[in-house]
Parts: structure tokens; sequence; C-alpha cells
């Protein structure tokens, strides 16, 4: 990954980022097309009941297009949810810096990748960032010109599997249903895994609570030594 420095001060000067959308896969050291096997939304909007459907792979207001790609991916290997503010946007315009929040990621096994809506239960979380020293993760990713690293577990069975990475903006989070919540699946196929690790799951909606702790927050208050709880179950390790 290129070093953060040189691009922060691009994305503060020139344009204005407003939301984002997780465009892209890098898997397996290839990157594909914006939109190859990932259900991408016309509107970069975020949802923000979270207990709607559409809390698991986004949806109306942001109406998504579905995929017929599915991606392979290597169980233990790292890949990459690509963000960008809009589907035409670069790595120096990933979402507004002023946007800060955690970052999560969550998979579910499915017979068919291409159709299975998402929404209900089976989910687990394999990757997540808090605020570490004053930093949200969010903006680590930024930072990383939109890369959010995500280690596939080796353990877990071969097979189809959605991929739902999310970003979450708590600018305006003091209020209920104010925190923004951005997400997108991508359809993978996994090989390599062991099958050994049996993740307990959890159902979209209902993984968050609207009065979460790490959702209903005022992040103005916050110190650079301030705890934050990530909302959501534990990470799933092998
Ligand atoms: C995956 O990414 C993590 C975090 O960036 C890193 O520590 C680890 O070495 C990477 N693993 C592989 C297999 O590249
Ligand atoms: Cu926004």
């Amino acid at each position: 990954m290129k070093p953060s420095v040189l691009l922060a001060g691009v994305a503060s000067a020139s344009v204005a980022s407003g939301h984002t959308i997780f465009s892209q896969l890098t898997a397996d050291g290839k990157t594909y097309a914006v939109s190859y096997g990932i259900r991408t939304p016309s509107y970069d909007g975020p949802q923000t009941d979270v207990n709607a459907k559409n809390m698991a792979c986004n949806g109306a207001p942001n109406p998504t297009t579905p995929s017929d790609k599915i991606i392979p991916v290597t169980a233990g290997s790292n890949v990459s949810a690509v963000w960008r503010h809009t589907l035409q946007s670069g790595p120096n315009d990933v979402m507004d810096p002023g946007h800060k929040g955690p970052v999560m990621a969550y998979l579910k096994k499915v017979t068919d990748a291409k159709t299975d809506s998402g929404v209900g239960d089976g989910w687990f979380k394999i990757q997540e960032g808090g605020y570490t020293n004053g930093k949200w993760a969010t903006n680590v990713v930024i930072d990383n010109q939109g890369n959010q690293v995500i280690t596939i577990p080796k353990c877990i069975a071969n097979g189809q599997y959605l991929l739902r990475a999310e970003m979450v903006a708590l600018h305006g989070a003091r209020s209920t249903n104010g925190a923004q919540l951005y997400m997108e699946c991508a359809q993978i196929e996994v090989t390599g895994g062991t099958g050994t690790g049996k993740p307990k799951t959890s159902s979209i909606p209902g993984v968050y609570k609207t009065n979460d702790p790490g959702l209903l927050i005022d992040i103005y208050s916050m110190k650079t030594t301030s705890a934050y709880v990530i909302p959501g179950p534990p990470v799933f390790t092998c």
C-alpha cells in the first residue's frame, strides 16, 4: 500500500466528497472492474434505519444493480474492498474525511451468491476498525486510497458467500438514526478453506440496535484517548 501522506493533502485540497460506495474488489492480486461481482447502487447515499432489510446489502432509496459475476477468493488471503465516492471517482475521492466512524466486514455463506438477498441470519464479522489514538477507521481507509483490507479466514468452508463491507459515518449520530451506514455486498466463491471453523452467526437486520453506544454517540465530545465500542458481534477468528 502507498504511504498515506501524499494523498491526504490532495483529498483535502480539492474535491468535496460526500458519501461512499464499495465499488470494486481486489482479490488474489487482481483488481476487478467497478461493479464486477458487486451489487452497486445508482446513488451513493447511506442507510440509516438499522432495522430495515436494506441494511443487509443496500437497496432503496439507493437502488442496486444485480451482478451475474462471482469473484474467486482464496481462504487465508487478504482482499481489499475498494471504496469510492461515486462509481466514477478515483483514489483521491473516497469519502468526505469529515465522515468519521468504524469500518467492518461480514461474510454470509449462501447457496447462490448471485441471487441471495442477504437478508436474515447467517452473517459473521471478519474484520473491524474503530477509533485508535484519535483516528477513525474510516480515515484509515481514506488514507489507504480507499482500500479496506480484509483477511478471509482460512478455516471457513469452501463455497459461495456474500462479502458485506461497511463504513459508518457518525458526524450526525448525536440524534437517533443519525448514523450513516454505507454497505455493499460482493459475490465471492471461496476455495482453499479448511472448513474447520464454526462461526456463530447473526441476522442483518438485527445485528445493530438504534441505541448501540457505537451508533448513537456524540463523536465531537471524544478525546484522543476515548474508548469507542464498535457495533455488532465480535470478529470471528479461526
Ligand atoms: C493481511 O493484512 C494484514 C493487515 O494489513 C497483515 O498484517 C497481514 O500480514 C496480511 N496477510 C497476508 C496473507 O498478506
Ligand atoms: Cu455522507
